[in-house]
């Protein structure tokens, strides 16, 4: 399909601009698109990728079987234990379900933010590979929901901050027909996804909007700091790109490539 061939299109010239053969650490995202990320890095042969150490961002699924399956390397453990202080992921590969013209990201719609954030936070660089769907002008354009990873018991009080902050309708992920109830993360955390009116850029602010919220815009990045702090919150599923003043958890302050 049209959709396939564009992720794969996307996949195999990520991998052709920013793999190298040199690198050790490579994070390896979760989702269909970075499917095709890994084929094409196994493509380059196993005398490259056994010198290497892949790092998924999923305990069990089928990135990690992927992974091993096509690159039959070992695939490095959840934790990010590099040895030396130095050492950090050399490349992080991942998908996103929007991407907005700063290349800020929702993420979360396989329920993976967290390992997915620490890992690209822990990469010297942070490549996204979506398909022509995902670029919109501003987040929350047709994805509509915030994806955030919360503690259980704090559910029922995040639930009713996100409604004062002007998210309608907060919903628990549900586990759909397979299985009864929630969707249990990896971290044995909770998904709630918030509905929000699209996430405004700086430079879309009005007079006098400072973009917190009590104008009924948020700006991104304000919306992200913001939902950050609530407690029982785990993490968010907004990736702030250029101008996020993201911490870069492998040593520079907002350093690396951002989403
Ligand atoms: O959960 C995520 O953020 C994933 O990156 C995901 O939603 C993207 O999935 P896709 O590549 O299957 O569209």
């Amino acid at each position: 399909s049209k959709v396939e061939a564009s992720k794969r299109l996307a996949a195999y010239k990520a991998v052709e601009d920013h793999f190298d053969p040199s690198y050790r650490y490579i994070g390896i995202g979760s989702g269909s698109t970075v499917v095709y990320v890994v084929e094409a890095i196994a493509a380059k042969g196993r005398n490259v990728t056994s010198k290497m150490i892949f790092i998924p961002t999923v305990e069990v699924g089928h990135t990690k079987l992927s992974a091993v399956q096509a690159l039959k390397v070992s695939v490095g453990l959840q934790d990010l234990g590099l040895k030396g202080k130095r050492e950090a992921i050399d490349v992080a590969f991942d998908g996103a379900d929007e991407i907005d013209e700063e290349l800020n990201c929702i993420k979360g719609g396989g329920a993976c933010l967290f390992q997915e954030k620490l890992v690209a936070t822990s990469a010297k660089k942070f490549i996204c590979v979506a398909d022509f769907r995902k670029l919109v002008p501003r987040l929350l354009t047709n994805w509509k929901t915030i994806p955030i990873e919360v503690a259980p018991k704090a559910a029922p009080t995040i639930k009713r901050i996100l409604i004062t902050l002007g998210s309608p309708d907060p919903v628990i992920r549900q586990g759909g027909s397979a299985k009864a109830g929630p969707v249990v993360t990896d971290n044995g955390m909770w998904i709630m996804d918030a509905p929000f009116p699209p996430l405004k850029l700086a430079s879309d602010l009005e007079e006098g909007d400072k973009g917190d919220g009590t104008h009924g815009t948020w700006e991104v990045h304000q919306l992200g700091r913001r939902l950050k702090r609530i407690v029982g919150v785990l993490e968010i599923g907004i990736f702030h790109g250029r101008n996020g003043l993201q911490v870069s958890n492998s040593g520079e302050e907002g350093g690396g490539q951002r989403p």
